[in-house]
């Protein structure tokens, strides 16, 4: 069975990264304009840097661990005989420090700095500003951008994320509010023989093109869910 697997916010969320959208989402009190468009970081590179400086301490901090969820998801890889993708939205690392192998992070990430110039990319832990030294040239400053897909730019992996859903067997969504595209139409980009199923707390636009909505939490409904793939003659 060829699975891809499509993750959002809501999949960090119990790990103490906030989501996007909703309450006490990540973007109250920001405009979604003022930090995530290319324009913004123009505009205004400081307070960019200091939105994403700010998320990726957060992310470093010791209490910011993998939850349920992505630890299913590691183990059932890990198990699966067949073809497995794990597409992330999220710039955290928490699938790969779960132990995901294949994971394509689509939005970037946020453990990465990208030089603007040359387009090579760099892992980093520290801040980031406008006088951060290129690494390997550091008479070039200010050059490094967050390794992250704003608002207008082409997602990463695209071409690999349409090969393999078109021909998946089962493709599961889980904690994404299915409203940002490409992402958000992936579900109609997998076959009608597809199974497809959506693991949110809530509705999303996207929940009537699947065939399973789970509604719970994804700490609890994903090792549920998949645990139940291993059970003999279980078509999901
Ligand atoms: C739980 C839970 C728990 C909570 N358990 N569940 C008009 C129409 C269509 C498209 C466009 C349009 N105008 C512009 C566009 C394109 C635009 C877009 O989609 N805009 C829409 C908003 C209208 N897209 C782009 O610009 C993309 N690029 C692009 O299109 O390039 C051109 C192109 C052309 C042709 C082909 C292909 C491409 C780029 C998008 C980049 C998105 N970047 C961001 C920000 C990254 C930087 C940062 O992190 O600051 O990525 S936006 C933000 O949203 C972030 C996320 O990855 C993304 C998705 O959010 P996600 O993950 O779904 O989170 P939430 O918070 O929205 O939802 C959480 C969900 O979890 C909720 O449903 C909860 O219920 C649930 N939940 N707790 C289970 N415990």
């Amino acid at each position: 069975m060829k699975i891809l697997v499509l993750t959002g916010a809501g999949i960090s969320a119990e790990s103490g990264v906030p989501t996007f959208r909703g309450s006490d989402g990540l973007w109250e009190g920001h405009r979604v304009e003022q930090v995530a468009t290319p324009e913004a970081f123009h505009q205004n590179p400081e307070l960019v840097h200091k939105f994403y400086n700010m998320r990726r301490r957060k992310l470093l901090e010791e209490s910011i661990k993998p939850n349920a969820a992505h630890i299913a998801l590691a183990e059932f890889e890990g198990r699966h005989q067949g073809e497995f993708l794990l597409v992330t939205q999220n710039i955290d690392d928490l699938h790969q420090r779960a132990g995901s192998r294949n994971v394509l992070p689509m939005h970037g990430e946020l453990l990465k700095a990208r030089c603007g110039l040359t387009g090579e990319v760099f892992d980093w832990r520290d801040d980031l500003g406008i006088d951060t030294p290129h690494p390997s040239e550091p008479d070039l400053i200010g050059a490094l951008r967050p390794h992250i897909v704003w608002f207008g730019e082409m997602p990463m992996g695209l071409e690999r994320i349409a090969s393999f859903a078109q021909d998946c067997d089962l493709f599961i969504a889980i904690g994404t509010s299915a409203v940002v595209y490409p992402a958000a139409g992936i579900v109609q980009s997998t076959p009608a023989t597809c199974r497809r199923v959506e693991i949110n707390l809530d509705d999303t636009p996207q929940s009537d093109k699947f065939d399973i909505t789970i509604r719970g939490k994804a700490s609890i409904e994903v090792p549920k869910f998949l645990n139940s793939l291993a059970t003999p003659g279980h078509r999901p």
